[in-house]
């Protein structure tokens, strides 16, 4: 069978899990929410990892099926959490161009009971690059519903300072690729610094990405949270039962 058919199957069939990564305070030197990151657990393949199925999801129109699943089993994980921390989900621009994403945002929410205030969404630039007007009349709806929203993977592909003009993001996340060149290339740590700096003017929050070690860390003062290795993997979300969640 194809790659693609074996995906249909897959979602229907509930060989989809979730990983979940901590996103870390600078200030508060705590897991404030946790990232969820899908994975697919195929019969005769092992584990698949989404960058080897998200864009076959995403040519092939099942994001839409797959995108919604992850944001209906994540929402509702996440609404049991103790504590109440925030939940990041990636949604893919192809969502954007097949459904009625909002909706579909809408009914996780009001289904799982998880408010709306305890929902991030993140996009990338992707969302803007067919039909920016499209992309920013979703997202304005969805940011309107009380759910923020978070430009992932910044700093890569176009990385137009236009695109914090026409929407007003929540957040932003610095692609993992600065941090991870930020301590022996001197313009990947200036383009980081001016990222944060751009977050404090802009009234944005600054997440680093792909944090590996602790020196990474201390040239993250800065931000407001990090991500990364260094702080947690992605993991089940079991896995932080007693340390971080009551009942996860
Ligand atoms: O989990 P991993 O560390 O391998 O993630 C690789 C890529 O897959 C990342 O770019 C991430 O944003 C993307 N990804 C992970 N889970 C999802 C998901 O549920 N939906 C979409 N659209 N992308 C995801
Ligand atoms: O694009 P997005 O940020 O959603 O992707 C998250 C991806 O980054 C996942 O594949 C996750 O496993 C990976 N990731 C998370 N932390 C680190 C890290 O510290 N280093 C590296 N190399 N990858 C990471
Ligand atoms: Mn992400
Ligand atoms: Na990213």
């Amino acid at each position: 069978a194809t790659l693609e058919a074996d995906l249909r199957e897959a979602i229907e069939h509930e060989q989809l899990l979730i990983d979940y990564q901590p996103l870390v305070g600078i200030e508060s030197g705590r897991v404030e929410g946790f990232e969820a990151l899908v994975r697919w657990q195929h019969p005769t393949r092992g584990l698949i990892m989404p960058t080897d199925f998200v864009p076959v999801a995403e040519d092939s129109g099942l994001i839409v099926d797959l995108g919604e699943w992850v944001l209906r089993r994540a929402c509702t994980d996440a609404a049991r959490w103790n504590p109440p921390l925030r939940l990041s989900v990636n949604l893919s621009p192809a969502q954007f161009g097949y459904a009625d994403v909002c909706e579909t945002v809408a009914r996780a929410l009001a289904d799982s009971g998880l408010p709306p205030q305890r929902l991030e969404l993140e996009v990338t630039e992707g969302v803007f690059i067919h039909d920016a007007k499209r992309g920013i009349a979703i997202l304005e709806r969805i940011r309107a519903t009380g759910v923020q929203i978070a430009m992932d993977d910044f700093g890569t592909g176009y990385s137009s300072l236009s695109y914090f003009r026409q929407f007003p993001f929540d957040k932003v996340k610095i692609d993992r690729s600065f941090i991870k060149d930020m301590l022996h290339n001197s313009h990947a740590r200036s383009i980081v610094e001016a990222i944060i700096s751009l977050g404090r003017g802009l009234n944005l929050q600054i997440v680093a990405e792909g944090v590996e070690t602790a020196e990474q860390l201390a040239q993250l003062q800065g931000c407001s949270q990090v991500q990364g290795y260094y702080l947690s993997p992605p993991l089940p979300i079991g896995q932080f039962a007693g340390s971080v969640l009551v009942n996860p």
